[in-house]
């Protein structure tokens, strides 16, 4: 979400309340309103807009504003993940007739406020702008929960995603390609001689060496979904879901001569240059098999990767 104006929408099926309201708000320098004749183009702005505050006239003409609140929040909660908070979109509602039975009943479906009709001006804008210091609160918390996750799922040396961004990702994209009948493949990667490495130029030399590694194997990836982390120590692993083994060896390839062209010196490596080695895994998860089988093959590939020399793949 735009961190701009905020969105005000206006839902009222009478011509004159609407725009009244609508100027009214209008006089609110950090918002922008729109306007929404019935529930049905309330639902269709909503979606469009992605309103931070909803006002919203008890009769509409084809439905009632306790109805409509109670298709909102359910939509909220359709868009709900562990990802993602949903923003709260706060409701006040409109009504020339109110009884305490309504009021419990509106709050009860998902409202905030109400509002008496004919609407005060002056009321009108406090009650907004007391919703609105709310939101902008909400916006910050959102926004800090979003680099908080960030930083949760990135490798601190390298700026790739780390371990634990690997396993959540594997874990759903074994589902994602099981459900659609999709390849996926692993790659694992291993940096050759890298005890050596450090030996001869220090630590620090090891260190620079992994996240320039690093970078080269991200610039290896081309699809969007396509993803490498480092799995620890001088080991990474590129996860590559409807990919089948063909893809994935063309994929390993492309990464391991990318850390060729580093060309970092090494002089106990492969020609005197830093390289890495790699194991591909391949197949169509099922529910007879796991993730865990894949990372095993991976494995066992990558040895093998090893033993034929290094700076190579295997399949
Ligand atoms: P091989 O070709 O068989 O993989 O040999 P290798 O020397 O790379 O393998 P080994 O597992 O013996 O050594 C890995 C080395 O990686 C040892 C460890 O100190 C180093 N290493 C692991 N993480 C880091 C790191 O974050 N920074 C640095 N500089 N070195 C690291
Ligand atoms: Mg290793
Ligand atoms: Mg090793
Ligand atoms: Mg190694």
């Amino acid at each position: 979400m735009p961190a701009g104006k905020y969105q005000l929408l206006v839902v009222d099926s009478s011509n004159a309340n609407r725009t009244l309201i609508g100027e009214c708000l209008g006089q609110l320098d950090d918002a922008d309103v729109h306007l929404a004749a019935d529930g049905g183009e309330a639902i269709t702005r909503i979606a469009s807009i992605r309103p931070d505050l909803i006002l919203i006239d008890m009769h509409l003409r084809d439905t009632d504003g306790i109805r409509l609140v109670r298709q909102i929040r359910n939509r909220e909660s359709l868009g709900s993940s562990d990802d993602d908070l949903t923003l709260w979109t706060p409701v006040i509602f409109l009504s020339a007739v109110m009884d305490d039975e309504m009021i419990a009943q509106g709050i009860i479906a998902g409202g905030d406020d109400f509002l008496h009709k004919p609407v005060s001006e002056v009321v009108l804008l406090a009650k907004v702008r007391a919703m609105l210091r709310i939101v902008g609160m909400q916006r910050d918390i959102h926004a800090a929960h979003r680099r908080l996750r960030q930083i949760a799922t990135l490798d601190g040396l390298t700026c790739i995603p780390n371990r634990r961004y690997f396993d959540e990702t594997l874990a759903t994209e074994w589902k994602r390609c099981q459900r659609a009948g999709a390849p996926l493949s692993l790659v694992l990667i291993d940096v050759d001689f890298f005890k050596q490495f450090n030996d001869a130029y220090g630590h620090q030399a090891g260190d620079q060496c992994l996240k320039a590694i690093a970078s080269a194997l991200t610039e290896s990836l081309f699809r969007v979904e396509d993803s490498v982390a480092r799995y620890g120590g001088e080991e990474f692993a590129a996860i590559l879901p409807g990919t089948d083994s063909r893809g994935a060896q063309a994929v390993a390839e492309r990464m391991r001569a990318s850390v060729r062209e580093l060309r970092i010196p090494h002089e106990r490596g492969i020609d005197s240059l830093a390289s890495c080695s790699f194991g591909i895994a391949s197949l169509r998860p099922d529910s007879e098999r796991s993730a865990e089988q894949l990372l095993q093959a991976a494995d066992q590939s990558l040895y093998e990767a090893k033993h034929g020399g290094r700076n190579r793949s295997e399949l």
